[in-house]
């Protein structure tokens, strides 16, 4: 088992894929963006979740390669879907802290949509808070990024540490309420009050807000009647492959 050569290797023979989990606004129930997911499609194993490799690839370093992979092929499709005439949103991405911490991120990012054609404002990059190892390296790779023009958002929010002075410091456009918050919104009032909370103050400060993993309506009435109103999660659909998210844009225009 050598995780460095099967990575390899996957890259090369197009054992990677992408899946697809559209974002909605629920006021029309438009899709107004969508998460790029990884997925190993290993000839033996079949489909295999990302959370059985991402993090020993986090600790090997690959992780760094297949992100690029990642980037490259999210940003060619979702070129390919503006070129095909159906609406134009914005493709995120995950980027692993490891990644984000490269000296050459904001090159290789900016490669990318050289090299792919996207505009930038088409690429969301979502960082998590565990970031907060170095936290003024993080300022000026963000304001670099942001200057590119590419979008930022905090994933998992609420469940790192140091959010508020996140917050207060990193230049981002977007908030995603991390789902453990969203899973028992209608039976605990804690969960209630926290989900509240982080959709005022990311109004407050002039911030999107997304809830993930919405599951069901009165989840997602929670969060409207709290003006969240953009939404991801199984309730509206779960990641799905790019044809199949393709169909679902298709209505949208
Ligand atoms: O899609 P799924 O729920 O199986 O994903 C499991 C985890 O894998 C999620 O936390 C998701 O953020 C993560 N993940 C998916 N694709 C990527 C990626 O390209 N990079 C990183 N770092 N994490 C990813
Ligand atoms: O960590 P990150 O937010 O990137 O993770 C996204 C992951 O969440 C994906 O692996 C996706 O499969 C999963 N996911 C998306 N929607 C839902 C949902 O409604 N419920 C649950 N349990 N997981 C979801
Ligand atoms: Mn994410
Ligand atoms: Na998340």
């Amino acid at each position: 088992f050598n995780l460095e050569n099967d990575i390899r290797r996957a890259i090369e023979n197009g054992e990677f894929v992408l899946y697809y989990q559209p974002q909605i606004n629920t006021d029309n129930n438009e899709i107004v963006g969508v998460e790029a997911l990884i997925r190993w499609n290993d000839p033996i194993k079949g489909l295999v979740s990302p959370s059985h490799f991402i993090p020993i690839a986090e600790e090997s370093g690959m992780i760094i390669d297949i992100e690029n992979w990642v980037i490259k092929s999210a940003c060619e499709q979702n070129k390919a879907w503006q070129n095909e005439g159906l609406p134009k949103i914005p493709i995120s991405v995950n980027l692993s802290t490891r990644h984000f911490l490269q000296p050459n991120i904001v090159e290789m990012v900016t490669q990318v949509l050289e090299e792919t054609g996207l505009a930038p404002q088409f690429l969301n990059i979502e960082i998590t808070e565990s970031m907060s190892v170095d936290i003024d390296r993080a300022i000026t790779t963000l304001q670099k990024l942001k200057k590119l023009g590419v979008q930022i958002s905090i994933d998992d929010f609420g469940t790192g540490y140091s959010s508020l002075n996140y917050l207060k410091n990193f230049p981002i456009h977007k908030l995603k309420i991390d789902r453990s918050f969203v899973r028992d919104i209608k039976k605990n009032p804690n969960d209630a009050a926290i989900v509240s909370t982080i959709i005022s103050m990311a109004h407050h400060l002039n911030l999107e807000v997304i809830a993930e993993g919405v599951e069901s309506a009165e989840q997602l009435s929670y969060l409207n009647n709290n003006r969240c109103k953009i939404v991801q999660g199984y309730f509206f659909s779960p990641p799905v492959t790019a044809q199949q998210l393709q169909l679902k844009l298709l209505k949208n225009n």
